[in-house]
């Protein structure tokens, strides 16, 4: 069976599934080799790997690591091109909708796509969507896009519809790593009544209480990446696990 259909299992059976990222550059590898050793043991349902800087090096190495020692599917989230391993079982084949930059519409993927089928990774076709947070995100910034104005539930709406009708198989509402307000439960609510393609949420979820409002919003997915880097508390992740699998409760 593929990632995404194992994906698709573990929403349909847990309500929602809960994905930890882990941004190769923010750890080192003896503590990536303690953290993934935590997250098998939490009950989360896979690991997301990607970031937006590289300036620690070793990023393949790091993947390898992660691959190595997960007993999870590991799941590429690039943030450029150069960040495609084909130590993975799978990855977010990302096009940024909510940009009009075409270099991440579709100029990045034409590279990508070869490599891609050479390596023999799943690509998840994922429309990414960034969501505008407070302040400006690594995200906007390094895409040159301007987010969705967070007030604005019906313009997501409308980029999820286009998403459906386009073919893509997982859209990802993204605040931005280390955002100031997770994405509103509103605009959670207006795309996931919308449309029928499952629904990833993600960027300044930093409670277990925040992850359970949106996935009763309709989110299909959480993702947590920086509270787990600054809080290394395996009760936490627990407690994540607990907030999201809601038919679990
Ligand atoms: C970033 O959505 C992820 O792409 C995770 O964000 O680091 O804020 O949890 P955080």
């Amino acid at each position: 069976m593929g990632i995404y259909q194992n994906l698709l299992d573990i929403a349909a059976a847990k309500g929602a599934g809960y994905l930890v990222l882990i941004d190769p550059d923010k750890w080192s590898e003896e503590a990536i080799v303690s953290f993934v050793h935590r997250i098998n043991q939490s009950g989360a349902d896979g690991i997301l790997v990607g970031g937006s800087l590289n300036t620690q090096g070793l990023w393949d190495r790091k993947i390898f690591k992660i691959k190595e020692m997960a007993k999870l599917p590991v799941i590429l989230f690039p943030g450029t091109l150069s960040q495609i391993s084909e130590h993975a079982d799978a990855l977010l084949f990302l096009s940024l909708i909510s940009g009009r930059n075409p270099q991440f519409l579709i100029a990045d993927q034409v590279h990508a796509a070869p490599l891609v089928k050479h390596i023999g990774i799943e690509p998840i076709s994922t429309a990414y969507l960034l969501v505008e947070s407070g302040k400006p995100t690594t995200a906007e910034f390094m895409s040159g896009t301007r987010p969705i104005p967070r007030t604005k539930p019906d313009i997501a709406m409308a980029h999820a519809l286009a998403a459906e009708y386009l073919g893509f198989k997982l859209i990802y509402l993204e605040a931005g790593s280390g955002a100031e307000f997770p994405v509103p439960v509103e605009m959670v609510k207006a795309v996931t009544s919308a449309t029928h393609i499952p629904v990833v949420v993600g960027g300044g979820i930093r409670t277990p209480e925040t992850a359970r409002l949106l996935v009763e919003a309709g989110a299909r997915f959480i993702i947590t990446g920086n509270i787990l880097e600054s809080i290394r508390d395996p009760e936490l992740l627990r407690a994540f696990v607990q907030a999201v699998h809601i038919h679990e409760a």
